[in-house]
């Protein structure tokens, strides 16, 4: 089985080298996509240089968005979602995700941070399963629909999915893994923003 790792990215340069040297060199790892989300920074040039396929988008789509215009760059049978933003990401957090989708014991892992500094964020408490990094077959993926539009909606539009239908999911606990969070990233005010708008993208998802 074909693995992609696909690494939907919106301004991203100062963690995603480090996020796709680990993915580049994992053996289960077959191609490494990067979709730049109309980054305004050194994202996609970053991407390019660490050996990464690059897809470029003009304008920003959202991540749900990205994340299908990355399954399009491949034919791989396997997708492995990864955010852009993480730190102290490891080959043993990618080969714990992909395995039980590998060994067709799950058709969707779900990675859950265990600690770190992610603990504080909020989202992550409340809703465990909005984690971004994901292994999926590419056949329930497909099955999903409307997930081009979905925005930050995207990991609630794919668990609600596969709860409904009774898909096999396996929750991964992801040690010594964090990311930076938004109002680190952007600025507190700028980052308070996005996450009121990150909130009401993914709650837009629930009463669709
Ligand atoms: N903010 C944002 N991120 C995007 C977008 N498209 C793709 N992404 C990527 O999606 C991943 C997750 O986005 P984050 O903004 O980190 O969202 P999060 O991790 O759920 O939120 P916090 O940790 O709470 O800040 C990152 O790799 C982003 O670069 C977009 O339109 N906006
Ligand atoms: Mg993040």
């Amino acid at each position: 089985m074909k693995v992609a790792a696909i690494v939907p990215a919106y301004n991203e340069e100062a963690t995603i080298s480090n996020v796709l040297r680990t993915l580049i060199r994992s053996p289960l790892v077959n191609e490494v996509i990067v979709v730049s989300d109309g980054s305004k920074d050194r994202t996609a040039e970053i991407s390019r240089r660490c050996g990464a396929k690059v897809v470029e988008l003009e304008e920003n789509v959202g991540k749900g968005g990205a994340m299908k215009i990355g399954t399009l760059h491949t034919n791989a049978d396997v997708y492995l979602f990864i955010d852009a933003d993480l730190v102290g990401l490891k080959n043993q957090h990618i080969s714990e995700l992909l395995e039980p989708v590998l060994l067709g014991t799950a058709e969707m892992t779900v990675g859950v941070f265990e600690q770190g500094r992610l603990a504080t964020d909020l989202a992550q408490k409340i809703a465990p399963f909005l984690s971004g990094q994901r292994a999926i077959t590419k056949e329930l993926f497909n099955n999903i629909p409307d997930l081009e539009n979905s925005r930050f909606g995207v990991e609630m539009a794919l668990s609600r999915y596969a709860d409904k239908h009774h898909t096999s999911v396996t929750r991964v606990p992801l040690f010594d893994l964090y990311q930076i969070m938004k109002e680190e990233k952007r600025g507190f005010f700028r980052g308070f923003i996005m996450r009121i708008k990150m909130y009401w993208e993914i709650l837009r998802t629930v009463r669709l």
